[in-house]
Formats: structure tokens, sequence, C-alpha cells
């Protein structure tokens, strides 16, 4: 079974490919995005280490003169996705969004390196993007965290890679929808209405497209600009474990000032963090920075922070309450909890679980040696592959299979659960 899974997302990942680059799936998602690459090179690394390391190049390549790297690259024209390179507007010779995404270079570059069959050639591939992420982790700190909190914010929900969380919906009404261009969304050609974001959600993600247009994509001056700020733990917390690879492999490969800068911007965040914690919630919670306040709502970016080298005694607590949720969930680990007012199982990030995430918490849990909350959440994922296929996403009840089908990062992760590396490294 392990064997037929494992070759069926071969074929997943291989249909999805593009040569030089991956799309999540034909139609609803026909670009580049940019944390999806980067989970997708692990999957690609067990049949063919080359085009894995072809993927991360790709994705780095299109990094911006100031550090950053944009959430989606527009390789190709196509009218199937809204919003498309004439709204972003971004003035690049290939065009890309202007905002980024979850940075899960660090950990992906590293995780090839340790890897790879041979070993200098991995060195090779990997050199160059060393300084490239470094930089990046570099403009998330100076452009996201301009007032040195030791945390960065977020300013557009598409930034999470969670577009749709229920931590959004308070600060989310803070912006506004007046002046925002007539648009008609593309998505619902390909996935269920009742599986994505509203409208008026999609008219707040377009207003700040054009807020952030208006100023010329300048990041010196978007953060502030912002409506929304949201510190987010499990963004914060994947940057963190990112910086801290980077770090070890920087060291690796001999280049200590890469190495230290990295150490040190991981350190600083792993004790930022701990702002986040909430003791009622046994987890991490995200924190308005426009308002000012805490978001109360004990969503799956407080137990995706547990990717980074946080505290052990945290990374027990934060076991002890997936355990808990586990009695409630039939399916492990729901984006927003079963049976919270707000819950929807089968819309987007309002429930559903997502097998990227559950790869992420569970690599975090066995390094800190939770290995029994780790056995259940990668029986889940497998449990849901079998049953519903390599969906984008899926009901924690039921384990319907939600959103696009054939889904690349799926298939990667897939890969990943049934190779069992999370366990050998841990
Ligand atoms: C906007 C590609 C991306 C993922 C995100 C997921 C979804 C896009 C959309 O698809 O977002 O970036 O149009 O809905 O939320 O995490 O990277 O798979």
């Amino acid at each position: 079974m392990a064997n037929e899974l494992i070759e069926h997302a071969i074929e997943i990942l291989r249909k999805n490919d593009q040569g030089t680059y991956t799309v999540p799936t034909h139609g609803l998602y026909p670009f580049q995005w940019n944390w999806d690459s980067a989970l997708t090179a692990l999957g690609m690394g067990y049949y063919d280490e080359d085009r894995a390391w072809v993927e991360l190049t790709t994705l780095m390549d299109h990094q911006w003169e100031d550090g950053m790297v944009p959430h989606i690259i527009f390789h190709k024209e196509d009218e199937g996705y809204f919003p498309g390179p004439d709204v972003w507007r971004t003035g690049r010779s290939l065009p890309t969004s202007g905002i980024t995404q979850p940075p899960v270079s660090g950990f992906a570059v590293r995780r090839l390196y340790e890897r790879a069959t041979d070993k200098a050639k991995a060195a090779e591939q990997a050199r160059p993007l060393l300084a490239k992420i470094d930089a990046w982790h570099d403009w998330f700190y100076r452009c996201r965290d301009p007032h040195g909190s030791g945390l960065v914010a977020l300013i557009h929900p598409w930034e999470s890679g969670r577009d749709n969380s229920v931590d959004w919906d308070i600060a989310f009404e803070r912006v506004p929808t007046d002046g925002v261009e007539p648009f008609q969304r593309r998505d619902l050609q390909h996935a269920d209405a009742s599986h994505r974001p509203t409208q008026a959600q999609y008219e707040r993600y377009i207003y700040l497209v054009q807020l952030f247009r208006s100023l010329n994509w300048d990041n010196s001056k978007l953060h502030d600009a912002s409506p929304f700020q949201i510190v987010d733990p499990g963004f914060n917390g994947i940057l963190i474990r990112s910086c801290a690879d980077l770090a070890d492999l920087a060291e690796k490969l001999g280049h200590p000032e890469i190495a230290a800068r990295n150490r040190a911007r991981a350190e600083a965040g792993v004790a930022a963090m701990e702002a986040l914690w909430s003791e009622a919630d046994s987890q991490y919670l995200c924190f308005d920075r426009k308002a000012g306040v805490m978001i109360k709502n004990a969503s799956i970016a407080g137990l995706l922070a547990v990717f980074a080298p946080i505290p052990k005694n945290r990374a027990e607590q934060i076991g002890a309450r997936l355990m808990d949720m586990g009695k409630q969930a039939k399916y492990l680990v729901p984006s927003q909890p079963v049976g919270s007012d707000l819950y929807d199982g089968k819309r987007y990030w309002r429930g559903p679980v997502w097998l990227i995430v559950n790869f992420m918490i569970s690599n975090g849990l066995a390094r800190a040696g939770q290995s029994d909350v780790v056995d259940r959440i990668v029986s889940d994922s497998l449990s849901l592959i079998e049953k519903g296929g390599f969906a984008e996403y899926y009901d924690p009840m039921t384990g319907e299979p939600c959103g696009g089908k054939t889904f690349t990062w799926t298939a990667a992760m897939v890969i990943e659960f049934l190779s069992n590396a999370d366990r050998e490294a841990a």
C-alpha cells in the first residue's frame, strides 16, 4: 500500500511539473506559489534530487532587490486565476505578486542537503541559495518588524497562507472596501463556493492589494500603512525554524557570518514568542499589532509554532493539547477547533485539515520527542489520503476531500510521511 501511494504521489508531482517549477494544481492555481514550491521540493527530492534543487532555485531567482520573495510567480499568462499580474502591477519583468508567504525555504534547503546522496554536489546546489534566503530573512525583520519587537507581522491574509482563518475576522473588519475596483473571481469556476473564502473577504483582499499598489510596493512603507498587521505564531515559527536551519547549514558549508546572523535571529525569535503564549489555551495565539490586542482564537496557528525550536515544556503542552483535540476531531489537525463557534469543516482555513500543516506540526513534535501524537497525526493524514485521494484539504470529521484535486504539496507530504524521514531526523 505504501509503495502504491508513493507511486501515485509521484505521478501527481510529475503531472503538475512545468519543468523548472510546479503548479499547486492545474486550473485553480496555474502559477508558482512560494511555500508550495519549497515543500514540493522535499517530495521531489525523493525521486529526483536535481529537480528538487531546481524548484527552490527558480523560486529564489524571483527574489526582489529588497530581499522579499513573492508569494506568486506568474511564469505564463493564464486567465484562470484572479488576481493576475494586471491587478498586482508590481512592475517586474517576469510578473510576480507583491506580498510574501511563509518562508519554509531555509528548512527545505537544509533537509534536501541532509538527505542528498552526493553531498559535494548538493553543497554546490545549496550554496547560492544560502545568501538569498539570508537576505529574505533580513527583509522580514527589517520590513515586517520595523519597530524591533522580535516578531514579524503579516500585512495581508494571503501572506499567512491561511487566507480566511477565523484569526483575521475582527481585524479584517477594519479593512474598508470603498474604492475596490470591480472584479470577477475565478476560483469559483474550479472549486465549490462553500469550500472557499466569501465575497466580502475577497473585497478586502483586493482593497489591501490596491492600497499597497498605490504605495508602489515600497516595503519601507507598507507595514506601517497597512490597516491589517497580524503577528502570527505559526508564521513566526516557520521563520524562526528557517533561520535556525539556515544557520546549521551555513555553518556546515563554511559561511560563518550567515550562520551567526541566522542563529541570532532564531534565538531572539524564540524568546519573543513567549509573549504570544496563552496558558489558558495551552498554545500560542495571534496578536493584532494595529489594535494592540491578543486575538482570542485558539486556531492551528498557535500549534504550528511547534515547528520552531521552542522550549521543550511548550512543545509538551502543545502535544497534550493536540491529544485532547484528537478526542473531538476524527482527523487531526483541524485548522479551527471542531465545535468552536466559527468552525466550518469544509471552508478552507476555518476548519479543514491541511497535510502540509500536519507535516510541519509532526516534524516539530518529533524533534521534541512527542512520538504518540506524531503517530496519531501521521496515521490520520494517511487515512485521509487513502479515503479521499490527494486533495487540497479535508473535512476533519467526515474526511471529505475539499478544494482542488490532484494537489502537489499534498502529494509531496505523503511521500514525506511514508518515507518516514521525520522519525529519522528527530
Ligand atoms: C492565495 C496555493 C495557495 C496556498 C495557500 C492557499 C491558497 C491562494 C488562493 O492556495 O491561497 O495565495 O488564491 O486561494 O490558501 O496557502 O499557498 O496552493
